[in-house]
């Protein structure tokens, strides 16, 4: 199977874990992307549940497909959060961020009972950091925080995330940094110490958040990993 057939098998697997009733977390990018065709089909079908989504993408998406939406603030716990990544490696630490939306996916996993994993092999490692970590940052100083990450953290290179020719700018109006890191032997520990430097929103490291990875392969498995 291609990536695309991989990543489209593996979003619809996932739509299982919906049941009715439930108010969920709806993750970003092009994995969710097919969860949430799936999702669609099941709500003309007649499925009931409610979806608090983690960027103005997956809204808009979400919205187009008939699929009701929920405020955060109204919720007091979300039964699960769906979603995609950019790195799963031992103990379903993860990298995010690649699609620019880890801050609002961080708070409704953080908000959610179970965070759920979707993604095709490719996003399976050993050791996290090949990916460059997205660290979204306050654009006020944001040199102040590059130069922090590279100088006391050791990052070799970080880079402003640019998108369309001009400089990416989130949801919610922070840059992103992608720092170069290469390999991240203890992600608990930059994720504490990115978190220290003045300007820091937030980071692409989710520690210890992942409860599930499923898992779609070009031969055709679909693994589900705890
Ligand atoms: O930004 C994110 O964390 C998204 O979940 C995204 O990176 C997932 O990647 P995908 O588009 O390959 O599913």
């Amino acid at each position: 199977f291609s990536q695309e057939e991989i990543k489209k098998r593996t979003g619809a697997y996932a739509a299982d874990y919906v049941e009715q009733g439930m108010t969920i977390g709806l993750g970003t990018g092009s994995t969710v992307y097919w969860l949430l065709q799936e999702l669609g089909k099941r709500v003309q079908s007649g499925l009931h549940f409610r979806a608090v989504p983690t960027s103005r993408q997956t809204q808009t998406l979400a919205t187009e497909l008939g699929i009701p939406l929920a405020d955060l603030n109204n919720v007091d716990q979300l039964a699960l959060t769906l979603d995609g990544a950019d790195e799963i490696a031992p103990g379903l630490q993860l990298i995010k961020g690649g699609g620019g939306a880890l801050l609002q996916e961080k708070i409704v996993a953080a908000a959610s009972k179970q965070l759920i994993i979707i993604a095709d092999e490719n996003k399976v490692v050993n050791t996290l950091g090949k990916f460059p970590l997205p660290v979204e940052v306050i654009p006020f100083g944001w040199k102040q925080v590059q130069k922090k990450v590279m100088q006391q953290l050791g990052c070799q290179l970080v880079e402003l995330r640019e998108k369309n020719g001009g400089t990416f700018v989130s949801d919610h109006g922070h840059y992103i940094l992608d720092c170069h890191f290469g390999q991240i032997s203890d992600p608990a520990e930059l994720n504490e110490a990115l978190h220290l430097i003045p300007g820091v929103v937030e980071t692409g490291l989710f520690v210890s958040m992942a409860d599930i990875a499923v898992v779609g392969y070009a031969d055709g498995r679909i693994t589900t990993t705890t």
